[in-house]
């Protein structure tokens, strides 16, 4: 493969019943918006478009109703300690229950176009760490196998040069996934119109000034790094 070759990816996060309005148990604010745009980027010759579910079990650590009668969702926080390394820790912030497996609420967003993904990714399975990331848990000392995605591995098997990451949460799970994207050395994008934060349009605002400064960049669906993607012929 030449130098200059571009082979980029879609990465949808978390698009899933329980991140919607109006029924959603952890509904962030007009998510549903997503979809159309999201559902439009998937007609596009990415070389990899995958998606992600939160999946967690019912003892989920960043559950409020799992931490006693004290604990409120979006205001309380429960510390995580690595289960091999008990002075590694990190705190989380409480939720309501949310995508668990098997509900409702667990399922990619109906009207997404999902016939058009080459996989679905679960992440958030082990109810003893959180793992906003797509790739990982913060967890590093050591990492912990079980809050490792295959992702990374993926998106190297297909020699995926750049990531355009959409979907929900623009200030949670598409701001780690994004991170650690870029961190892990491929280009990274976040589609603007493609994502809705729980905290609004200030939550929003907040993570697009940490995005790029750890050089991930902010494009719109109609803006010139999409339009590459438009222009690659599918057979490329
Ligand atoms: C998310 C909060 C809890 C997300 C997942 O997908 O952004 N946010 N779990
Ligand atoms: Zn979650």
């Amino acid at each position: 493969m030449s130098e200059t070759a571009f082979r980029p990816a879609l990465l949808i996060v978390d698009v899933q019943e329980d991140f919607c309005p109006p029924n959603g148990a952890l509904a962030v604010p007009d998510g549903r918006a997503v979809v159309p745009v999201i559902n439009d980027l998937l007609a596009l010759p990415f070389v990899l478009k995958i998606a992600t579910k939160d999946h967690h079990p019912p003892n989920h650590i960043s559950f409020a109703s799992n931490h006693g009668p004290d604990a409120q969702p979006y205001t309380s926080f429960a510390t995580v300690t690595n289960p091999t390394n008990a002075r590694e820790t990190y705190q989380t912030r409480l939720w309501p229950d949310h995508c668990v497996a098997g509900t409702p609420g667990n399922a990619l967003v109906r009207e997404l176009a999902a016939d058009r993904l080459d996989g679905v990714i679960l992440k958030g399975m082990d109810p003893r760490v959180e793992m906003y990331s797509a790739f990982r848990s913060p967890l590093r000392d050591p990492p912990l196998v079980s809050a490792v995605s295959s992702l990374a591995a993926l998106l190297r098997d297909r020699q995926v040069t750049e990531v355009f990451v959409t979907g929900l949460a623009g200030d949670y799970c598409v701001f780690h996934s994004a991170l650690d994207c870029a961190e892990d050395g491929w280009k990274t994008y976040v589609v603007e119109e493609a994502t809705r934060s729980v905290g609004g349009q200030e939550g929003w605002e907040k993570a697009v000034e940490e995005l790029k400064a750890k050089g991930v960049g902010i494009v719109h669906a109609d803006g010139e790094e999409v339009g590459r993607v438009r222009e690659l012929s599918s057979s490329a």
